[in-house]
């Protein structure tokens, strides 16, 4: 059984709405955690960053597993993990499924566009990945999985792409009839009535009724009653973490040198007490202390500690 899967499936069925934090790397997700979001978004572009990288199929699938895994293991909430194109072709997202799943990430998402893929956000065209060829990529991943709680995401580029409503419900329809477990409608607009526009539509048809899921970056004043009351089930708040470290990282930096000192920004920051309880501290105190009063009490038995 994977137990974080299923934490993720019992979140969607019993919430208006599960609540998603873009994570770069395990503190970050730790943050996330601790600040009460319901999952960890292993983000694709969070991950390329913190190797310095561009968010452009640049990492190779261990390294975006290996960082995904990290988060996983710093935190009790469920990973879902970016696999951006699912890594090449059809056995590429074979051995992704079988990988990721035996790690312990309660869902994967892939999108449909072609390997190389780029980061949605950047200037000029993207590609679409043909239909079919998608929709059989998430039905292999299917197939593959071994637990039953294990998801599936497909992630919807046609907004991106510009190739307007309608092939993105042709391809929703395509993905879902595959065995996608949920959809990512993703948009740049300005607004967010591209994606209510979808909801509204994908929600008149009479089809299985996957979980809808919306990352708000452009349209970032819509507000989350709206997205329950248009029908979203899951909220990807996908890069803000990275964005408020590099802006904070940048203005603490540059202040330092400007003026000589750190005294100015030493309000601004963290303790190194805030730091050392995320990172479980407590915990490694804790555990000295049991093992140093057990040593003791062994000593003073005459016991010898064969165990
Ligand atoms: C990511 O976080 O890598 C994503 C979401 O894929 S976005 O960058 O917003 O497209
Ligand atoms: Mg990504």
């Amino acid at each position: 059984m994977n137990n974080k899967a299923k934490i993720l499936r019992e979140a969607l069925a019993s919430q208006d709405i599960v609540k998603v934090v873009g994570a770069h790397d395990a503190l970050s997700a730790i943050i996330g955690e601790q600040v009460g979001f319901d999952a960890i978004w292993a983000s694709g572009l969070g991950i390329s960053a913190t190797h310095g990288v561009p968010d452009a199929s640049i990492l190779n699938m261990t390294e975006f597993l290996e960082a995904a895994e990290v988060m996983d293991k710093a935190t009790r909430i469920p990973v879902i993990a970016d696999c951006d194109t699912g890594f090449g072709e059809v056995n590429n997202v074979k051995r992704m499924i079988i990988e990721y799943e035996r790690r312990g990430i309660a869902a994967v998402c892939i999108e449909d566009k072609l390997f190389p893929k780029r980061n949605s956000f950047l200037a000029g065209g993207q590609d679409l990945a043909d239909m079919d060829e998608f929709a059989t990529k998430i039905e292999v991943a299917k197939r593959t999985q071994r637990t039953e709680e294990f998801m599936v995401i497909a992630r919807l580029e046609s907004f991106i792409a510009g190739a307007g409503l309608e092939d993105a419900l042709k391809r929703a329809r395509a993905y879902t009839d595959a065995g996608a477990d949920a959809l990512l409608v993703h948009s740049k607009a300005k607004d967010a009535e591209e994606v209510f526009s979808f909801s509204t539509h994908w929600n008149q048809e009479n089809r299985k009724k996957v979980p809808l899921i919306v990352v708000p970056t452009t349209y970032c004043d819509v507000e989350t009653k709206e997205l329950i009351r248009n029908q979203y089930r899951m909220v990807i708040y996908a890069n803000q973490a990275l964005r408020a470290s590099v802006s904070s990282i940048q203005h603490v930096l540059s202040n330092i040198l400007k003026s000589g000192t750190s005294k100015y920004i030493e309000d601004e920051v963290a303790e190194v007490k805030n730091v050392f309880n995320l990172i479980g501290t407590d915990d490694l105190n804790q555990t000295q202390q049991w093992y140093e009063g057990r040593l003791l009490a062994y000593r003073e038995s005459g016991v010898e500690i064969t165990r």
